[in-house]
C-alpha cells in the first residue's frame, strides 16, 4: 500500500455517533470539504481526512491500516477484537469520548424470575454480539445458546426464536416496549478513538500526538465553567470554600477599590443556581458563569 502522509479517521456516516463526533473534531479544530460522494471528506486545515462509513466496518479499516484512527463504540470495537483473535492487528481504545453512552445488557421476559446468569443455562439469547455474549457467558460459566442476529433482536422472545436477548439499551425504552427487562450488564460503553497499538512513526504520528493533546483539551474543558465574582477581602475565605472542585482560584485587584477583589475559578462541572446563591449569601457579587472553549495546559 502506497504510504499517505496524512491521518485518516473513520467515522460513522450516518447514526447516532456521526454529529456528536463531527462536533467534537471540529472543536478540535477540523473543518472537513465533503466530496460529492460522501464518503471521503478532505481535511482543510490540519493533513486529517475523513472516512464515512458502517461504524461495524470501522475497527476492520484500521486493523488493515486503511485509516489510522477510527470513532467508534466500545460494543463494536470490543466485538471486533474478540472475533479478529490474535491474527489481527491488535487495536486499542486511545481516549474514551464521553459521548454515545449505552450498555450491552442481558433482557428477559418481564414476567422471568431472572435472579442471576447461572438460570441461563441451556436457554437460547438472541444477540448482534456473539463474541462479547460468549465471552460474558464462558466467564460466567454458563452454557446457553447463542442465537446471532443482525437487527431487531428485541422481537426475538416474542416470535419463538430466543428466550432472552443481549442488546444495547439506552433509555430502556424498547425493552419495555417489547416487555423485557434488563436483566445484566455486560458492559458500558461510549464512543472511543480507536487506533493500531502501534501508532504511525512518520508526519501521522506527530499529527496523532497533536490531535490527542487537543480532544484532551476538549474533552476536559467540555463540562468546565469558569466563574467570576467580586468580593470584600474578608469574605473570600468563606466563599472559596463554597466553590465547586477545581484548581485554586485566581485573584485580581479592582481598580480603585482596595478592599475589594475579582475571584477567577475553574469549575469542573456545571454551576448551579443553589450553588451561586450560597456563593453570592457569602458576599460575593458581580458573578459570571462562562462556559470554556479551549484549553492547552
Ligand atoms: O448504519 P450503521 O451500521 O453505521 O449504524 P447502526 O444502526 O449500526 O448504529 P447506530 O447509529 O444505531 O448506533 C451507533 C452506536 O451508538 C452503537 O454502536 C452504540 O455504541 C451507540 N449507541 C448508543 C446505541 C444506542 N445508544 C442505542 N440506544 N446504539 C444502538 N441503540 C439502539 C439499541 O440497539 C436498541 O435497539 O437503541 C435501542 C435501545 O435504546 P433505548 O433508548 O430504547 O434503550
Ligand atoms: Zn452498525
Amino acid at each position: 500500500m502506497k504510504p499517505r502522509d496524512r491521518l485518516r479517521i473513520a467515522m460513522q456516516k450516518s447514526g447516532r455517533l456521526t454529529e456528536p463526533a463531527l462536533d467534537l473534531l471540529k472543536r478540535c479544530g477540523l473543518t472537513f470539504r465533503q466530496s460529492r460522494d460522501k464518503l471521503f471528506c478532505f481535511g482543510e486545515g490540519e493533513p486529517v481526512d475523513l472516512l464515512l462509513v458502517r461504524d461495524d466496518d470501522i475497527p476492520g479499516l484500521i486493523a488493515q491500516g486503511v485509516c489510522d484512527l477510527g470513532i467508534v463504540g466500545r460494543n463494536v470495537l470490543d466485538e471486533f477484537r474478540l472475533a479478529a483473535g490474535r491474527e489481527a492487528e491488535p487495536l486499542t481504545e486511545l481516549r474514551p469520548l464521553g459521548f454515545g453512552r449505552c450498555r450491552l445488557s442481558i433482557a428477559v421476559p418481564q414476567e422471568s424470575d431472572y435472579r442471576e446468569p447461572r438460570q441461563l443455562a441451556g436457554l437460547r439469547i438472541a444477540t448482534s454480539y456473539p463474541g462479547l455474549l460468549g465471552e460474558w457467558l464462558r466467564t460466567q460459566g454458563v452454557d446457553a445458546g447463542v442465537v446471532t442476529l443482525a437487527g431487531s433482536v428485541e422481537i426475538a422472545p416474542r416470535l419463538g426464536t430466543a428466550d432472552a436477548i443481549c442488546d444495547l439499551v439506552q433509555s430502556g425504552g424498547t425493552l419495555v416496549a417489547n416487555q423485557l427487562r434488563e436483566a445484566d450488564v455486560l458492559l458500558e460503553s461510549e464512543a472511543v478513538l480507536a487506533g493500531p497499538q502501534a501508532l504511525p512513526a512518520d508526519e501521522r504520528g506527530d499529527m496523532l500526538e497533536l490531535l490527542l493533546k487537543r480532544l484532551d483539551g476538549v474533552i476536559q474543558v467540555r463540562e468546565s465553567r469558569l466563574l467570576l465574582l467580586q468580593a470584600s477581602r474578608g469574605a473570600l475565605d468563606a466563599i472559596t470554600r463554597l466553590l465547586p472542585g477545581g484548581p485554586q482560584p485566581t485573584l485580581l485587584p479592582v481598580a480603585g477599590q482596595p478592599d475589594q477583589l475579582m475571584l477567577q475559578a475553574l469549575c469542573a462541572g456545571e454551576v448551579s443556581w443553589r450553588q451561586l446563591e450560597e456563593i453570592k449569601r457569602a458576599g460575593a457579587r458581580e458573578m459570571f458563569v462562562l462556559p470554556v472553549e479551549k484549553m492547552l495546559a
